[in-house]
C-alpha cells in the first residue's frame, strides 16, 4: 500500500489533469444535484455542471466563501445525509460560531492517505516515534496527524498540546524521532527542556512537522539552530480536510498540494480573476474527492503563489510558496500596511530577540500606536541597561526604515509573553474603529 501512495505524487502531468478533469466533472454534478445553496449559486451564475469542458473552464464557477459556511451553520452545505457523516470538526473563528466540517468513511481514509503522504514527503516512516502534540478534539490537527501516522505504521504518541512537563518526560524518555505541532509551541517546549538542563538536541528527535501558523524563513533557522532538528512546514485548513493539504519535502523549497483531491487556483483577491502561475495571490481550493463537505472554489484567504515545475524530490504535483498571511491578517497602522509576519522576520534578524512577541495596536484620539512587545534572550536581559537600550534603539530605528512606521518597542523578559498550546496570538488590535 505504502508503494501505490506513493507514486501519486509522482503521476504525469497529462495524466493527473486527465483525473481532476474527471473528478471536478463529477464533484459539480452532485453538489448541483445534492446542495441547494450549489444549486442556487450555480443558477444565478448562469453556469450548469455541464459547462465545465476544461479545467480553465472551473472559473466561470462562482466562490465559496467562509461566512457561507457560516449562514448554513452547522450543516446546511453537507451533500451527504448525516447517516453517512462519521466524523464532524470544528474550527472556532474569532468571533460567533464555529466552522463545523464533516467527514464520511471515505473522506476520513483519504484524509489518512493525503497525511501518509505528507510524512513521506518528510521522510518519516514505521520506524519512527512520533509525538503527535496537535491538540486533539474539534481542531483537525491531533486526529488528522494520528491517522496518517497510524496508516503509515509509524509509533505515535497522542500527546495533544500542552502540560509541557508531561510533553518533555515523554520526549525524552520514549525515544522520540519526530515531534507534530504548531511551530510556537514547540518552540516553547524546546526552551522549557533548555531550562531543565536537558536541551532537545540531546535526544534523538530528528524531525519537526510544524503547521497551523505562520512562521517564518527565520523561524525555522532559529529552531533549527537551537534544537539540531530538521523543520518541515505542513499547511491544511479545517474547511478543505484539515492538515494534509500540502507539505514541505527534502528540498524545502515550497510545499507539495495534494491536487488530485484538492484543486488550487490563485486569484486576485480584489477582482477574483484567476492568475497565472507564479503571480501571488489568494489561493482557492475545489476539494474534488470529498463526500461529505465538497465546497467549490473555497476562498482561504491565504496569500501565496503556485509552481507546476519539477521538484529536485522528483515530485510532480504542484507547489505553494510557504503561506506568510492572510489577505485578512494585514494591520493597517496610520495607512501603513503591515503583515504580524514582517515584524517576525525583522525581530529575528537581531541579536539578543526571541521569536516571542506580542503586536499591540491602540487608538488615541485620530492617531494609531503601535506597540511591540518582544522578549529578549536571558543573557541580553541580565546584561547592563546600555545593551538593552542599544537593542531597543536598533530595532525602533529598523522598523522605521523598513516600514516607515514609529513604533514603541517594549523589550520584556525572557518566558513573560503568554504562550499558546496551539495556534499563537501575535496581535492585540484594542481599536474600536478598525481601518
Ligand atoms: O490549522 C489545520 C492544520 C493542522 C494545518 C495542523 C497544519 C497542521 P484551521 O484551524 O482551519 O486548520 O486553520 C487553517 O491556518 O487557512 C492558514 O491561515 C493557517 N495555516 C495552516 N497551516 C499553515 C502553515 C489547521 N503551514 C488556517 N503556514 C489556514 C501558514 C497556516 N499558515
Amino acid at each position: 500500500m505504502r508503494e501505490d501512495l506513493f507514486l501519486k505524487d509522482f503521476l504525469d502531468r497529462d495524466g493527473l489533469r486527465q483525473i481532476q478533469l474527471q473528478r471536478l466533472r463529477d464533484t459539480l454534478e452532485r453538489v448541483y444535484a445534492r446542495v441547494p445553496f450549489y444549486r442556487q449559486s450555480f443558477d444565478q451564475a448562469g453556469v450548469k455542471p455541464a459547462d465545465l469542458r476544461t479545467l480553465a473552464d472551473l472559473g466561470r464557477f462562482p466562490f465559496t466563501l467562509k461566512t457561507d459556511l457560516r449562514d448554513h451553520y452547522p450543516f446546511g452545505l453537507f451533500a451527504t445525509p448525516l447517516s453517512e457523516v462519521v466524523r464532524i470538526h470544528a474550527s472556532s473563528g474569532t468571533t460567533g460560531k464555529p466552522t463545523v466540517v464533516g467527514y464520511t468513511a471515505e473522506d476520513i481514509r483519504i484524509w489518512s492517505e493525503v497525511m501518509v503522504r505528507t510524512f513521506q514527503c518528510i521522510g518519516i516512516g514505521p520506524e519512527d516515534v512520533v509525538q503527535n502534540a496537535y491538540g486533539y478534539g474539534l481542531f483537525t490537527g491531533g486526529l488528522g496527524a494520528h491517522y496518517g501516522l497510524e496508516r503509515l505504521g509509524a509509533t505515535v504518541i497522542p500527546m495533544s498540546g500542552g502540560n509541557t512537563e508531561k510533553q518533555l518526560l515523554v520526549l525524552q524518555d520514549f525515544g522520540v524521532t519526530a515531534i507534530c505541532s504548531t511551530p510556537s509551541y514547540f518552540l516553547h517546549l524546546a526552551e522549557a527542556a533548555e531550562k531543565d538542563g536537558l536541551p532537545l538536541n540531546r535526544t534523538r528527535l530528528k524531525v519537526g512537522v510544524f503547521g497551523a501558523e505562520p512562521w517564518s524563513v527565520a523561524m525555522r533557522q532559529r529552531i533549527e539552530q537551537m534544537t539540531g532538528i530538521s523543520a518541515f512546514d505542513i499547511y491544511g485548513l479545517s474547511e478543505v480536510i484539515g492538515p494534509g493539504v500540502s507539505s514541505e519535502c527534502s528540498a524545502k523549497d515550497g510545499l507539495h498540494i495534494f491536487e488530485d483531491h484538492f484543486y488550487p487556483e490563485i486569484i486576485d483577491p480584489e477582482t477574483g480573476m484567476v492568475l497565472p502561475e507564479g503571480a501571488e495571490g489568494e489561493l482557492v481550493f475545489t476539494m474534488i474527492t470529498k463526500q461529505a463537505l465538497p465546497l467549490i472554489r473555497y476562498r482561504t484567504r491565504d496569500i501565496t503563489s503556485l509552481r507546476y515545475g519539477k521538484c529536485p524530490c522528483g515530485r510532480t504535483i504542484v507547489r505553494m510558496n510557504r503561506v506568510s498571511h492572510r489577505s485578512d491578517d494585514m494591520l493597517i497602522v496610520r495607512g501603513v500596511n503591515l503583515f504580524p509576519s514582517q515584524i517576525e522576520s525583522l525581530l529575528l534578524d537581531v541579536e539578543g530577540t526571541t521569536p516571542h512577541y506580542l503586536i499591540v495596536v491602540t487608538r488615541t484620539g485620530a492617531l494609531d500606536d503601535l506597540e511591540v512587545k518582544v522578549e529578549v534572550s536571558s543573557a541580553v536581559f541580565s546584561d547592563e541597561i546600555r545593551g538593552l537600550e542599544r537593542l531597543r534603539a536598533v530595532l525602533h530605528e529598523r522598523m522605521k526604515s523598513l516600514y516607515g512606521l514609529t513604533a514603541k518597542v517594549t523589550l520584556v523578559e525572557p518566558g513573560t509573553i503568554e504562550r499558546s498550546m496551539g495556534k499563537a496570538k501575535r496581535v492585540l488590535d484594542l481599536r474600536t474603529n478598525k481601518p
